[in-house]
């Protein structure tokens, strides 16, 4: 990951009205929608993301409680951003987005912005982003490599295909499959490779198992239980597409998502009851009988001893890690979570959510954190999605080459992909692949 150095001055913006509603979000339950006027008449507008199997340490949405949409609902939040965060917004030029956010911090007064909500507080972040890249005549990637940086990259998208865990109803433990077009030349052959295998996985999916129904971010989520069952159907998927299976072409990455089959103590059920070490061994042989290049939330994330153990096992001798091992749950995005980790040993790689954190500013910082420690990042959608396409802008912008937007289908999911191809289309030679 090379970086240049800053080329054009921040341009102020201010904001002359803003306000929120209540939108669905792609699982049917309230999310909430900011917009804003800019002094030239120019309007704005940002959603907030929401996850379902969230980290114990991620900044803390705010909802309405009660029987309506089972609590949550997001009024409370709407009105403290027009009674407290639109007055704050609109009263004076903002020069940075790091000025910004550092006001956002002080009128929420709170650790992860429980009094404001994480929600509106990302919204407002994302939405002032979007403000200084229109004021300094720039795409939001541009902008935010030309703040952050860094240079820009088209990144390797990584499916998320099959899905388990908190996502799905099946008895499937792991959360996520995904399939990576590494080989890929372009962004639009890794988004159009991705959309093959999908289709010829459907059919293989409807015809092993007679339905194909999906789970919350797109990928199917058939009636299956053991991993290795469903990484037998991405290989399979992945021929009968005429690619081949390999982290050098259409790799595998995994998000087991442990915090949703730890036991507690240290185990862990994938069919058995699994110890530390057993789950570490577990991984292993996956490792050994598939092309798997991302492992992330391996273990739980208050298992500070089982991410020690297959720190030991994943790395080798000169350093170098056997698989990209990431941590989502374990760092929420957080710079000083991150740092720790590193120095634990625990993973060579982050996973970068803006929502967990809470702003924008806060994001650039954990990249920032990751690339001083020489970790790899992957920037991530949540579960429960808009068609805001925010982190396509942002995974270009921080140059981080990797992404997970969840399956190649169902618009909210679709939006990432399609305005990575766009800003492909817009500059011709950007570089496409991992950092
Ligand atoms: C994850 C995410 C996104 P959620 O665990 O990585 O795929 O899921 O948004 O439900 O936390
Ligand atoms: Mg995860």
């Amino acid at each position: 990951m090379s970086t240049s150095t800053p080329t054009t001055a921040i341009e102020p913006i201010s904001v002359t009205e803003l306000g929120a509603r209540s939108i669905l979000d792609s699982r049917g339950f309230p999310t909430l929608e900011v917009r804003g006027t800019l002094a030239d008449g120019t309007e704005l507008r940002a959603a907030a993301p929401a996850g379902a199997s969230t980290g114990e340490h991620e900044a803390v949405e705010l909802r309405d409680g009660g029987s309506a949409f089972s609590g949550r609902g997001v009024n409370v939040a709407i009105t403290r951003l027009d009674d407290e965060i639109a007055p704050l917004i609109t009263g004076r030029r903002w020069s940075s987005i790091d000025e910004v956010d550092g006001a956002l911090a002080e009128l929420d007064g709170t650790s992860g912005y429980r009094r404001l909500g994480a929600n509106a507080v990302v919204a407002v972040s994302i939405l002032a982003t979007r403000a200084f890249a229109h004021a300094a005549g720039q795409p939001l990637h541009t902008w935010i490599s030309t703040t952050t940086g860094a240079d820009e990259l088209l990144p390797v998208p990584h499916f998320n295909v099959l899905n388990g865990g908190a996502h799905a109803a099946n008895a499937l433990d792991f959360q996520e499959f995904m399939i990576a077009p590494v080989g890929a030349a372009t962004e639009r052959e890794a988004v159009d490779t991705g959309a093959e295998v999908y289709h010829v996985l459907r059919a293989l999916v409807a015809d092993r198992f007679g339905t194909a129904g999906l789970g919350d971010e797109g990928g199917f989520a058939p009636p299956l239980a053991d991993p290795r069952e469903a990484l037998d159907l991405l290989v399979e998927a992945i021929v009968e597409a005429g690619r081949r299976p390999g982290t050098d072409d259409v790799a595998i990455a995994l998000d087991p998502a442990a915090n949703g089959f730890s036991l507690g103590d240290g185990r862990y059920r994938v069919g058995d009851e699994l110890s530390r070490d057993q789950l570490v061994d577990y991984y292993l042989t996956l490792l050994d009988d598939y092309p798997i290049r991302s492992l992330e939330d391996g273990f739980a994330e208050d298992d500070g001893d089982g991410w020690t153990a297959m720190g030991e096992a994943l790395r080798r001798p000169d350093g170098s890690w056997r698989v990209q091992t990431v941590g989502d749950d374990l760092y929420v995005t957080d710079p000083a979570r991150i740092r720790a980790g590193a120095e634990k040993g625990w993973s060579d790689a982050v996973l970068i959510k803006p929502n967990q954190i809470g702003t924008v500013s806060q994001t650039f910082a954990a990249v920032a954190t990751a690339r001083e420690l020489g970790m790899a990042a992957m920037v991530s959608h949540r579960s429960g999605e808009t068609v805001d396409t925010f982190i396509a802008d942002l995974v270009v912008g921080t140059g981080v080459g990797q992404i997970k937007s969840g399956a190649p289908a169902r618009g909210e999911r679709v939006a990432k992909y399609n305005r990575l191809t766009e800003i492909e289309l817009d500059r011709p030679g950007l570089r496409y692949g991992l950092a």
